[in-house]
């Protein structure tokens, strides 16, 4: 197998130059298997390119051993016939101190796609269990660099919090008239798909796969929820074209997995329902998803969109979503295929005086009476905010609500609302949030894990996503790649696919270590292997730009205020009088929605407690999402002694100042790109542009509103 480095195309956080510390040592690879020998090919090319040797065998004395433990020798070989090749001494002991570390577990195993990381005696040992384990092991040695091969390294189990980890593709086959290609998508046309047709450039299938595998992610959907004509019969007639994707990224240990519409029967199977409790559609998804896996072995499965803006579903017969999510379920269940079914329903033809009517309600309405009535193999794929992908929003109820259902937690890396890949908005410190958020409240000295007696305070939204012994919905995001050359438009987009790979690998790595880990994978080689000042430019520039961003858009978690359609620069009240159901309610006293159980839509009953009672009143409400839950007028004192409308105009001048000053810092900024220099600093230009446009809309709007001035005399256009 040949490793996938393009000339064409930026290589993100996989230079050739981060595997030098690798490439330059002695390695050998024991054991068999596709991905063993993608570990195989990988260290090859690296040795080849930086000096060093892939040892054909286990006479030689190694600096890093990559082993299978079913290949690997099972202890120092004093006494007893040894299993399986020997190897020298030096490489025995590292391995031994790896397996004490099992034993020390009581033997368990490493656990799917986990691995021991140790050293010893100058080896450096990858102990993994299955093959997919080694490649994340080798993968870990990449992001060390050096540091792996430095001094002793006490053996240390690394493991997948979540079994699933997966990012969606919105790509479209044919160009939509109004989405196009890619819908929500900021980096050029798709990677998959062009015209109608497949793309046909599948080294840069195979490269993205490398790059995820290189982050943790393990499935990918190729095809948009949103499922249009052409679209529908990659499941039937089209399967070949998913099965050439699945071929690219299997050997990086990705899934394909594929967005179905849910009315297919009809669709492509002639059928004269969808009714998920019919006899032939409940045979017609057997037969269907049978020949799915004849084709792709090791399909991952199925994402519905159903019931949602506009997209078929099982209310058009009156059965429930778990009807629907089931008959999908039982199709995939001999082959070990999920559905993931979106919870993502609301009415999206409201009227904006009805005030009863919240969409913020809806998945919890609709799902919440549905506990413990999915298929095990039936993932429910909620949204993190119960919205849709705002900069603020309050943590889905939804998530606390499904205790007997599998669930996973989506997020958006597509920068959809927040700034469309042309704003510098790292998002790992929203999804942070996100994640650590502890819907039962904190617990007992904020224990994590919640007491065995099934207590969930202390629970986090990773805790439920990762689910008892990883058996949750895990991670799910909408991918933000396209065909551009940077891969993510913006090139410091990059870091945001980066972080959400990492955190589904492991939701406790920190915000500012994985954007350390990102600029030592992607600038240290062209820095000589340390990127001291530029590493200080970009923590200074992307740590809080998503504080940024937020400053100069939406106030106080109320969201939207975008144009309406592509969802780009500011038109405070562009969505305000449609039927999306997505209102700030602003006149000429206030603004904000009451979702209070006092006078509101009663949303905070949605919450178990403490947050049920902390949302319900503006004084424990936390100001992020004051105007999100209440309903307020300009003059209301917010916690730190300021008012509404100063806040508004506060946040609005500072967030503009910000991106002023990140431009000031990457003027001078060297990343050893020139291409990539100019391209961050002509997009930071249109961020600087339309953050100002943002701040003059919101600030005059709201001036004119409340005729109330800006208490530091600054002019507002
Ligand atoms: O965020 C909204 C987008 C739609 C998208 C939808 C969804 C794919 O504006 O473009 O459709 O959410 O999540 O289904």
């Amino acid at each position: 197998m040949s490793i996938p480095e393009l000339a064409d195309v930026h290589p993100a956080w996989l230079p050739p130059g981060a595997f030098r510390a690798v490439g330059a040592r002695r390695v050998l690879v024991l054991g068999d298997g596709l991905l063993t020998g993608t570990v195989r090919a990988e260290v090859g090319h690296a040795c080849a390119r930086h000096g060093g040797s892939l040892e054909q065998d286990a006479a030689g004395s190694p600096d890093l051993v990559l082993a299978l433990s079913s290949a690997a020798p099972p202890a120092v070989t004093s006494a007893g016939p040894s299993v399986g090749p020997s190897v020298g001494p030096s490489v025995a002991r590292a391995l031994a101190a790896a397996r004490e570390v099992l034993a020390g577990q009581g033997g368990s195993a490493i656990g799917e796609e986990g691995y021991l990381l140790a050293r010893r005696d100058g080896v450096t040992v990858v102990l993994a269990g299955d093959p997919a384990g080694l490649l994340y092991g080798l993968f870990h040695v990449v992001r060390l660099g050096e540091e792996a091969f430095a001094g002793e390294r006490p053996a240390e189990p690394h493991r997948p919090a979540a079994r699933r980890r997966m990012l969606d593709h919105w790509d479209n086959v044919d160009v939509h008239p109004v989405m196009g290609q890619v819908e929500r998508g900021y980096s050029g046309g798709s990677i998959f798909w062009r015209d109608g047709g497949p793309r046909g450039d599948l080294a840069r299938v195979r490269a993205y796969a490398r790059l995820l595998a290189a982050t943790g992610v393990n499935a990918i959907t190729v095809n948009n929820v949103n499922v249009h004509a052409t679209e529908a019969h990659l499941l039937t007639d089209r399967l070949g074209d998913v099965a050439a994707i699945a071929d690219e990224v299997r050997p990086y240990g990705i899934r394909v997995h594929l967005s179905v519409t849910f009315a297919s029967p009809m669709r492509l199977g002639g059928l004269p329902t969808a009714d998920p409790l019919d006899e032939r559609v409940r045979e017609w998804w057997a037969r269907t998803t049978e020949h799915v896996y004849a084709a792709i072995p090791d399909f991952g499965g199925y994402v519905v969109k159903a019931d949602s803006e506009g997209q078929p579903g099982p209310f058009a017969y009156g059965r429930s979503h778990a009807d629907g999510a089931n008959v999908l379920a039982d199709a995939l269940a001999p082959f070990g295929g999920v559905v993931h079914w979106r919870a993502f329903v609301y009415n999206h033809r409201q009227d904006w005086r009805d005030r009863s009517t919240d969409r913020a309600r809806a998945a919890h309405d609709h799902f919440a009476p549905l506990d413990g009535r999915f298929r095990d193999n039936a993932i429910l794929q909620v949204k993190h905010g119960p919205m849709d992908f705002q900069t603020r929003e309050p943590v889905s109820p939804v998530i606390a609500a499904m205790p007997s259902t599998r669930l996973a937690v989506e997020l958006q890396v597509t920068q959809e609302y927040t700034g469309q890949q042309r704003h510098v908005c790292y998002l790992a410190p929203m999804w942070k949030e996100v994640l650590g958020f502890r819907p039962w409240g904190p617990g007992e000295d904020g224990d994590a894990a919640g007491d065995a007696a099934g207590d969930r305070a202390g629970r986090s939204v990773a805790d439920v996503a990762v689910g008892a012994s990883g058996g949750g919905g895990g991670l799910v995001a909408v991918s933000n790649v396209g065909d551009d050359f940077y891969w993510t438009g913006h090139p410091l987009a990059q870091a945001n696919l980066y972080a959400f790979g990492r955190l589904a690998w492991d939701p406790r790595l920190e915000p500012d270590a994985l954007l350390d880990e990102w600029i030592d994978l992607t600038f240290a080689p062209a820095q000589g292997g340390d990127p001291g000042p530029l590493r200080r430019t970009l923590h200074a520039m992307m740590d809080g730009s998503w504080r940024t961003y937020e400053r100069y858009t939406a106030p106080l978690g109320v969201g939207f205020m975008v144009r309406p359609g592509h969802h780009y620069g500011p038109d405070v009240d562009g969505y305000e009088y449609t039927p999306w159901g997505t209102y700030h309610f602003a006149d000429r006293d206030g603004v904000g929605v009451d979702r209070t159980r006092a006078s509101g839509t009663g949303f905070t009953g949605q919450y178990p407690q403490p947050w049920s009672d902390v949302y319900e009143s503006p004084g424990t409400c936390p100001d992020e999402l004051l105007l999100f839950f209440h309903h307020v007028p300009y003059g209301h004192v917010l916690h730190d002694g300021t008012t509404v409308i100063q806040h508004i105009y506060d946040t609005h001048f500072a967030g503009v100042e910000e991106v002023a000053g990140s431009r000031r810092l990457w003027e001078r900024a060297e990343p050893g790109d020139a291409a990539l220099h100019a391209r961050v600093t002509e997009l930071l230009g249109e961020q600087l542009r339309c953050a100002e446009e943002w701040r003059d809309q919101v600030n005059a709007y709201f001036f004119r509103k409340s005729g109330v001035p800006d208490a530091r005399g600054r002019r507002i256009p």
